[in-house]
């Protein structure tokens, strides 16, 4: 089992999309719990390319290849980490915010909390926080969920509590945030309902705070 996850952190640092989905294939038919796969083969192999390309090992053509190797993975695993609909328990918008184009933690989050029996409305990367608020309307929405992978696009996230707040939102639209500069401590800042750390914990999160 061991080799096959290395197999798969390794053919992701390599940017191999086509092996890798091969290769997820394979570790399912194996019978290799699929969230081992995730975390212990395809994110393992996404923390090293993080590491590389903070220490200039490695450059961006190089973290794109991982990206679309990371999500050929992650189409071959979406059906079994997601489950069967069970019907829906209430719903959530979700995206990456403005001017930040890191969706692979947001779509793990909705790929989970859809698994968990919630509908998701993913609004995709780079959204502004009006259409945050406004599609969360739209959809009678009870939870917003924000992700942002660049200190830079953090603030974004205060933008989409400002306007709830001022259309008097706040108190039927939750907003949840996240991403790896994201903290607890500046989800209490700029006044979110919550954090969570990872996509497992987010799931947690958005069941208490829908009473589920
Ligand atoms: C892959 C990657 C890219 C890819 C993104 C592809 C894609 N489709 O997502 C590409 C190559 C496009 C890219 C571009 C850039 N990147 Co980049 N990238 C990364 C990298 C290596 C991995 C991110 C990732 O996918 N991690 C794996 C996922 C699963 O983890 P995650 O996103 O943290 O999500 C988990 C949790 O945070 C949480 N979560 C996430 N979202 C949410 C939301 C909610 C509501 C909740 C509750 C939880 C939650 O749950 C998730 C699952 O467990 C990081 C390194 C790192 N350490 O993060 C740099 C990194 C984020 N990038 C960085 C930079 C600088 C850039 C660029 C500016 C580079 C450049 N010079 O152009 C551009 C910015 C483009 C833009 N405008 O957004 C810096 C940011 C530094 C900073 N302080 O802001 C980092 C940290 C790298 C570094 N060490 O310097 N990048």
């Amino acid at each position: 089992m061991k080799s096959m996850l290395n197999k798969i952190s390794d053919g992701l640092q390599a940017g191999d999309c086509e092996d890798i989905a091969v290769l997820v294939q394979e570790a399912l038919d194996a019978s290799i719990n699929p969230k081992t796969i995730l975390n212990d083969g395809l994110l393992h192999g996404m923390n090293v390319i993080g590491k590389q390309f903070g220490n200039h090992e490695i450059f961006l053509p190089d973290v794109l290849l991982a990206a679309k190797a990371m999500h050929s993975g992650l189409d071959v695993l979406k059906p079994v980490l997601s489950g069967d609909d069970a019907g829906s328990i209430g719903t959530v918008v979700i995206g990456t915010v403005k001017g930040d184009l890191h969706d692979i933690g947001k779509n793990l989050v909705s790929i989970m909390l859809h698994g968990a029996g919630f509908e998701i409305v993913d609004l995709g990367k780079d959204v502004s926080a009006e259409s945050f608020v406004d599609t969360a309307i739209l959809h009678n929405a009870s939870i917003i969920g924000l992700s942002a992978l660049l200190t830079t696009t953090m603030p974004e996230m205060k933008k989409v509590i400002t306007l709830l707040h001022e259309r008097g939102l706040s108190d039927h639209i939750r907003v949840i945030v996240g991403g790896a500069p994201v903290s607890e401590t500046f989800a209490t800042e700029i006044g979110a309902d919550g954090y969570a750390h990872d996509a497992a914990r987010a799931v947690t999160l958005v069941k208490q705070l829908s009473g589920v």
